[in-house]
């Protein structure tokens, strides 16, 4: 008898972390994002700019109308004018000068891709690191508390 009740204590304890693990999923930040350029500029746009810390995932769909590819990538920055190495050579900024956190590669127009992050508080920078993408604009700050 003493047996089985440690088992069934076993079986709770389990579904119990179950539990919790898809109740933190759930709980974490959607945002959605479009990738995009004109003659005027190219832009990362946002839904949102804030999330609490904990998982953020990052929905991007690239709705570029001349056809270009785009590129999301995160980095943690220390201020709302973050100083970035860049390669004007390349016209990018050099990754491995960065720690880039997560990146959603090489998205062609009219596609879509999604990453997910467990982001503490802080600012950090979203760019595309398409050369002369970053300096066109394409970039935005967000910001997890
Ligand atoms: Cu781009």
């Amino acid at each position: 008898m003493k047996l089985r009740s440690t088992f069934a204590i076993a079986a709770v304890a389990a579904i119990g972390a179950l539990g919790f693990g898809m109740s933190a999923q759930a709980a974490g930040t959607l945002v959605s994002i479009t990738l995009t350029d004109s003659a005027a500029g190219m832009e990362v746009i946002s839904n949102r700019n804030r999330a609490v810390a904990g998982p953020v995932s990052f929905a991007a769909t690239n709705r570029s109308p001349s056809d270009l590819q785009h590129e999301m990538l995160v980095v943690k920055v220390d201020s709302d004018a973050p100083v970035m190495p860049y390669d004007e050579k390349t016209d990018r900024i050099p990754e491995d000068k960065i720690k880039s956190l997560g990146e959603i590669p090489e998205i062609d127009s009219g596609e879509g891709g999604a990453l997910t992050l467990d982001l503490s508080a802080g600012t950090y920078l979203l760019f595309c690191n398409k050369p002369g993408h970053f300096k066109a604009g394409m970039k935005r700050l967000f910001y997890v508390q």
